[in-house]
């Protein structure tokens, strides 16, 4: 069933144990006895090596021409295309994500290194008139220097993708540290690069737990800049001991999405959107649909619609092909999602289906949850308000679109809304007041593509962007160049006419 291979951290190039010798280890959410590797538990000593080797690396990886930097995404690209069923079938089994899911996140992967490809050739930066004469101004992008990326188990290849390719493109040397419960698929991803022809050191990996090998990274000094995709309590602690340190820090956290159905929307395609976006990836998304807002006239129809489908969702081992809802990630989530169901049911919201952990059969031998609903919720209980990460939804009503958009904005996050309605005035008046980084119309909360931007606004982040041309923004710096071609002192604000 396993051989539990042990495996390193990556520094300057090589796999080696953590300087205490301490381990822990990787098992799958759908079978605990399913051993996936042993790892290194590190500590400040290992990320204090990885980074004194990211600083090495450095200067040479900042020499080679950015398009030559694009080669290599590029060669990762088509080993990523090559292994594309290894590594889902992994990730499948690392973190429990159904196979046409976990497919779906490597291809994310894929089509990130393609774009920042292709952004190898599209070094732009700015020409600008000088107000002088005899004198030419231009900007253009440097690499910020070592950079530290913390990364979810929940993509655990799509989102250290959306970091490694653009901080890497961007020339930078980079030190990741992988969600301790998704050490393999990151092992696995790192290694393309290396086959790719990274050269040693410009990226190196240091596993581990987040209170240990996470904190050391974000107070390391020599790291100028974090990315950090996680919750909104790591977040604000990332935040505030990078921001101590005058660090650059890019935040990616919390969501509590909702999809709003309006009276003159489509009930089925609503229905099939919100199965999909909110017990897809058994709801362990940023992006995850927790909240359905459903105009008064159609809220028992959508109810029967969601609950015949959710009892109709096969859940188990998503290696099995048939299964449509996978596990919870570890014993902790799946004790959090259940401790929201009691909350729910004290708060006075109607259960509809589910809210138990499922333990028949061979799932006994995993962390399963059954697909749960909530009606009659309030916009204001804390199952409307927090982040469940599990698949958990709650219903409410809304009497207008007014109503319905002050409710989808009335958490604290702000990544992803969504709105189902035929009427293209309602859509655009959606599209302008809700309040979210992205924002569907009949479409489901989750769905994002690589071109765009990636981020929300409120307490989902702090105002950074991910994916698309702007995920250089977090890993660069701009330079402003000024040429005086005129051979004499030439006083800006005075010598001008
Ligand atoms: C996340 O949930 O952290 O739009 C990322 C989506 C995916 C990315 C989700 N493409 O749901």
């Amino acid at each position: 069933m396993s051989d539990a291979a042990e495996h390193g951290n990556l520094i300057g190039g090589e796999w080696v144990p953590a300087r205490s010798g301490r381990t822990f280890t990787s098992t799958s959410p759908a079978d605990r006895e399913d051993v996936v590797g042993v790892f290194p538990r590190s500590g400040a000593e290992d990320v204090t090596a990885a980074v004194d080797a990211a600083r090495r690396a450095f200067p040479g990886w900042r020499a080679t021409p950015q398009p030559a930097r694009g080669e290599v995404v590029r060669r990762a690209a088509q080993l990523l295309r090559e292994r594309k069923e290894d590594l889902a079938r992994l990730m499948t089994r690392e973190m429990g994500k159904v196979l046409l899911e976990a497919r779906g996140d490597v291809q994310e992967a894929i089509d990130m290194a393609d774009y920042m490809a292709g952004e190898g050739r599209r070094p732009f930066g700015e020409t600008v008139p000088s107000e002088l004469t005899d004198k030419v101004c231009f900007t253009w992008r440097e690499p910020i220097g070592v950079v530290g990326l913390i990364t979810p188990w929940n993509f655990p290849v799509a989102i250290p993708s959306w970091k490694l390719f653009p901080a890497l493109l961007a020339g930078n040397a980079v030190v990741l540290k992988p969600a301790e419960d998704t050490p393999l698929c990151a092992a696995r991803l790192v290694e393309v690069l290396l086959e790719a022809g990274l050269p040693p050191g410009v990226v190196n990996v240091v596993h581990g737990l987040g209170e240990e090998a996470g904190a050391a990274l974000v107070a390391h000094p020599d790291v100028r800049a974090l990315s950090f995709t996680g919750s909104a309590e790591v977040g604000r602690q990332v935040a505030a001991r990078g921001g101590e340190l005058l660090k650059r820090v890019s935040l990616e956290l919390g969501g509590k999405n909702a999809i709003v159905l309006l009276d003159d929307g489509d009930l089925d395609l609503a229905i099939d959107g919100a199965v999909w976006a909110g017990f897809g990836t058994t709801g362990q998304r940023c992006t995850a649909a927790s909240r359905v807002i459903v105009h008064r006239r159609l809220v028992g129809d959508f109810t029967d619609g969601l609950k015949a489908r959710a009892e109709s969702l096969r859940v188990g081992n998503g290696l099995d092909e048939r299964v449509e809802v996978g596990p919870i990630i570890n014993d902790r989530q799946l004790r959090r999602v259940h401790s929201y169901t009691a909350v729910g049911v004290t708060e006075g919201a109607r259960l509809v289906t589910g809210g138990a952990v499922l333990e028949q059969g061979d799932l006994g031998r995993g962390h399963f949850y059954a697909p749960t609903i909530f009606a009659d919720v309030r916009p204001g209980m804390r199952i409307a308000q927090e982040e469940i990460f599990g698949p958990t939804v709650s219903v409410i009503a809304a009497e207008s679109l007014d109503e319905a958009i002050a409710h989808a904005n009335s958490t604290v996050y702000g990544l992803s809304l969504s709105v189902y309605t035929r009427d293209v005035n309602r859509a655009f008046r959606a599209m302008r007041e809700l309040q979210a980084g992205i924002v569907y119309v009949n479409a489901p909360t989750i769905g994002a593509e690589i071109q765009l931007p990636f981020g929300g606004v409120k307490g989902t982040g702090n105002g950074h962007r991910e994916a698309g041309s702007r995920a250089l923004d977090e890993f660069s710096e701009w330079k402003s160049v000024y040429v005086d071609y005129s051979g004499r002192l030439q006083r800006a604000q005075i010598d001008t006419n």
